[in-house]
């Protein structure tokens, strides 16, 4: 039984910030200013304790980070028992929960929540069913103290807590995927922990490029592939890395063919979280990172194959200086294209027509107009459109395909598979057997089979997506130069508006077009209307913009892209104009 007076002193010592009129659960969980974080902390241990319990004794997680944001943010992103998102009615309680006035409006809601969870899960006790969270924290200096907050409290619900210390959010993610038995049928449990996932990825991405060789096609790795250099964006994907790079260095010893050098750079403590490096700035920006790392570890550095995490480690992007110098970035969208026609391809080579397992790609708004042509006409594959944020692409993936891709063009995405794809690998499997080892189709079986280990399904993840593109690119025998150049980039732009209340603007459901105020969408079109008429092309994607709030951060977006960069930077300038 939870000692009432226990918790209402918990809540009482952490009372709601005076500053602050409420919390909102946005694109990707909590996140404000570190400050104002504790009391909403409070609420979440035991919310998360009561997720748990809700679950019938289910693991869940609780992920302390901003994300890209800078170090003075913090937040938390909520795991639930698939190793998914938090489900969307119980986020009304958890937002209901952190908003209660005062502790005996939230002891109010906690009980009622008790009751409904007594009621669906009876108990011999007559207690609540075991309680088990799952903490983790990213490297921010107030990421502790937060955490402690979090263990506190679920600690007095009752609840075990196991905590992971400093992991990625898509690591911890993993853990909970793993930590509860219900787990897609192609996934290999493993050990809800840091050496379960590293064996996993290293042993899959290993495996996949053992396969180099046989198709005599790729198993090369071109003079631009050979070192990987990781920006870890001064935060936790560094320290990570650097983790598995030891283990490439014993795969190495094991005779493993293929790897690529890795070298990290911009480690926690280097220079400032997310601040000019990291996958936010690069892609954002379209600059490369600075490099905050001593000058003797930079040294004899190639900046030919660079990639950029965000601050918790489940975005990536990928960058190059070509031999001119010039840099080239290569983002999600141009992920979701590798990834999506390496797929179809290998699908193929088993299945001629494409028919058995119906794949797609999701993207949001933001994706370059370009990407999309070229994911229809040349990858000839099916795209939606979704809402921004993970929630959304990956409810949407799971939901329309069997082998669902999404990537947002900032670099956070992974690879779904259904249940349509592993009845595919069984039936293909009995038919193949006895043909001969090397043939194409069982390659490609290999490959395929070998996808849903590497991949992390319960969310996007830079370190397993990195893994999946280099292990691509050696399968292919292609250089960045070759996949930069599947389709150019219709030039965009983005930018953010600070206004008093960005919630004044709203949107139509995939956010394309703005729906209040009322006369903006308008203004937006004849603004879209007018570069196209200057532009005059008639072929390509038509200049586009839009404005949204931002979920994560106190700012509207701007996106726009037009033929030139001219046209989408002025595209974007009178949006900004039209907002403020
Ligand atoms: P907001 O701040 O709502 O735009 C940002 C990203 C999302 C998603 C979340 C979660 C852009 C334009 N938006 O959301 O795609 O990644 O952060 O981290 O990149
Ligand atoms: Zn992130």
């Amino acid at each position: 039984p939870i000692p009432p007076a226990q918790l209402a002193s918990l809540i009482d010592a952490h009372p709601k910030p005076p500053t602050l009129s409420s919390y909102s659960y946005g694109t990707a969980g909590f996140r404000y200013p570190a400050p104002l974080l504790p009391c909403a902390f409070v609420r979440m241990g035991i919310f998360s304790a009561l997720r748990s319990a809700s679950l019938g004794g289910e693991e869940v997680g609780v992920m302390i980070t901003a994300s890209h944001n800078p170090e003075e943010d913090n937040g938390m992103k909520l795991a639930d028992s698939n190793g998914g998102m938090l489900d969307a009615a119980w986020e009304e309680h958890a937002v209901s929960l952190a908003n209660a006035p005062n502790s005996k409006e939230a002891m109010v809601l906690i009980s009622t929540l008790t009751r409904y969870i007594k009621g669906k899960y009876p108990q011999k006790n007559g207690g609540l069913p075991k309680m088990v969270v799952h903490v983790g924290r990213d490297t921010r200096s107030h990421s502790p103290g937060l955490a402690k907050l979090v263990v506190r409290a679920a600690l007095a619900m009752g609840a075990t807590v196991i905590d992971h210390g400093e992991v990625s959010t898509p690591m911890l993610h993993h853990f909970v995927m793993h930590a509860n038995g219900h787990l897609l049928p192609g996934i290999i449990p493993q050990r809800c922990n840091e050496s379960g996932y590293y064996e996993i990825m290293a042993f899959s991405y290993a495996a996949l490029l053992r396969t180099g060789k046989l198709d005599g096609v790729g198993g090369k790795r071109l003079a631009n592939t050979k070192e990987l250099v990781i920006d870890g964006a001064c935060g936790i994907g560094a320290l990570k890395i650097d983790t598995f790079r030891k283990i490439f260095g014993k795969l190495n010893a094991e005779g493993c063919v293929g790897l690529p050098m890795l070298r990290t750079v911009n480690f926690p403590g280097e220079g400032p979280l997310n601040e000019i490096c990291g996958a936010e700035y690069v892609q954002k920006l379209q600059l490369p990172p600075n490099l905050y790392s001593p000058k003797d570890k930079l040294m004899g550095m190639s900046k030919g194959y660079m990639t950029s995490f965000d601050g918790d480690a489940d975005r990536v992007v990928f960058h190059f200086e070509d031999v001119n110098g010039k840099f080239h970035l290569l983002d999600g969208d141009k992920i979701a294209v590798l990834v999506s026609s390496f797929i179809q391809e290998e699908l193929r080579c088993i299945d001629p027509d494409g028919q058995a397992v119906k794949c797609g790609v999701v993207q949001t708004a933001y994706a370059n107009g370009s990407s999309t042509l070229y994911l229809k006409n040349v990858v000839k594959t099916n795209v939606v459109v979704a809402k921004t944020g993970v929630k959304f692409v990956h409810a949407a993936a799971h939901h329309h395909f069997d082998v669902g891709v999404y990537f947002e063009a900032n670099g956070h995405g992974t690879v779904l598979f259904g249940p349509k794809f592993y009845d595919f690998i069984a039936q293909a499997d009995a038919k193949l057997r006895g043909t001969p080892r090397n043939n194409r189709a069982n390659i490609a079986l290999r490959r395929l089979r070998l996808l849903p280990a590497l991949v992390n399904q319960s969310v996007g993840d830079a370190m397993s997506d990195m893994l999946l593109v280099d292990a691509i690119l050696y399968l292919r025998g292609w250089d960045l130069n070759t996949w930069a150049q599947l389709y150019s980039d219709m030039p965009s732009k983005q930018a953010k508006v600070k206004v008093a209340d960005r919630t004044v603007i709203a949107t139509n459901d995939n956010e394309t077009a703005a729906t209040a105020p009322e006369a903006l969408q308008k203004a937006l079109q004849s603004a879209m209307d007018a570069m196209a008429a200057a532009e005059n092309r008639s072929d390509g994607p038509k200049p586009r913009c839009f404005v949204r709030p931002s979920g994560t951060e106190d700012a509207v977006r701007v996106y726009a892209e037009a033929n030139t960069q001219n046209g989408a930077d002025s595209l974007a300038s009178e949006a900004m104009m039209l907002i403020y």
